[in-house]
């Protein structure tokens, strides 16, 4: 299968070069079977990312630099998605806090068809995670409201760890609005309500203190996220799958697990 891994990025010179040449020689020496683009998907840089992106991109023959006009980790990733004709389309972050040998069982779901979206978890009892106490705190608060409003069997949304299929990537990216961290709850709660089959991984995660995140921000943004997308649902809108998404032609409403 051709595989699509986005790497999205903002101001990453110090970890770009390793973590990219970490992910080529990874997939070169585990996933022999399958075909990789990887994306470099950078929206507002102002170091050297940019000019490490290039090199890279000369570098490897599987390797692409994507240089995005305005900013917004979201935007980035839809862009690219949409724009590959990849068969599976994943992400990671650049810092690899997920650990890469948990790839080829984020993806497996998808490479078998038992799963539309497959995402890494660090909320599952199975995971293994090293975070500071804020952002634990944060998270699991984050997961509790997201389950209690929604009513949805995600644990935890907002991992840099994701998978999708070409056909649910095609089918839902488009309805997704937000352009920023809020964009993977959206493309999740989307894909639910609309019968896509979402399995969640635990994995392996190690958090890099060095952060992008406005902490405090970004968990407002995300619940006025909610908020939106709690009208928009009430409205009745995204309530079922309209198209047939594969073979296995439409799926049915998920179920608890
Ligand atoms: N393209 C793009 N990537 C971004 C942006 N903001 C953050 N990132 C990338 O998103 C990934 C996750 O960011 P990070 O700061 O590690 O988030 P954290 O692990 O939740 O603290 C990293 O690869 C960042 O470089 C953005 O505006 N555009
Ligand atoms: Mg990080």
């Amino acid at each position: 299968m051709r595989i699509n891994i986005t790497v999205p990025v903002l101001n990453e010179e110090d970890k770009l070069e390793a973590s990219i040449s970490r992910v080529v020689r990874f997939v070169e020496e585990h996933l022999t079977t399958h075909q990789f683009e990887i994306v470099i998907a950078d929206n507002g840089s102002s170091d050297h990312t940019p000019v490490i992106g290039r090199e890279l991109s000369r570098r490897y023959h599987s390797v692409k630099y994507l240089r995005i006009g305005e900013r917004g980790r979201g935007r980035a990733l839809s862009q690219v998605w949409l724009a590959s004709d990849a068969d599976i389309m994943s992400y990671m972050d650049v810092d690899l806090s997920s650990d890469l040998e948990d790839f080829p069982r984020l993806i497996q779901p998808l490479v078998y068809g038992r799963a539309d979206i497959a995402i890494g978890s660090r909320l599952l009892p199975e995971s293994t995670v090293t975070r500071c106490f804020r952002r634990e705190i944060i998270s699991r608060a984050y997961s509790t409201i997201l389950r209690v409003t929604f009513r949805t069997i995600i644990r935890d949304a907002q991992c840099g760890f994701k998978a999708a299929t070409g056909a649910a990537v095609r089918h839902l990216v488009p309805q997704v609005e937000d352009c920023s961290w809020f964009w993977d709850t959206e493309l999740l709660l989307l894909a639910e309500r609309q019968g896509f089959r979402v399995e969640e991984l635990p994995i392996r995660w190690v958090e890099s203190m060095d952060s992008r995140v406005a902490i405090v921000q970004t968990a407002r943004d995300n619940l006025h996220g909610l908020y939106r997308l709690r009208k928009t649902f009430r409205r009745g809108q995204f309530s079922s799958v309209t198209t047939s998404l594969s073979a296995g032609g439409p799926r049915p409403p998920l179920a608890g697990r």
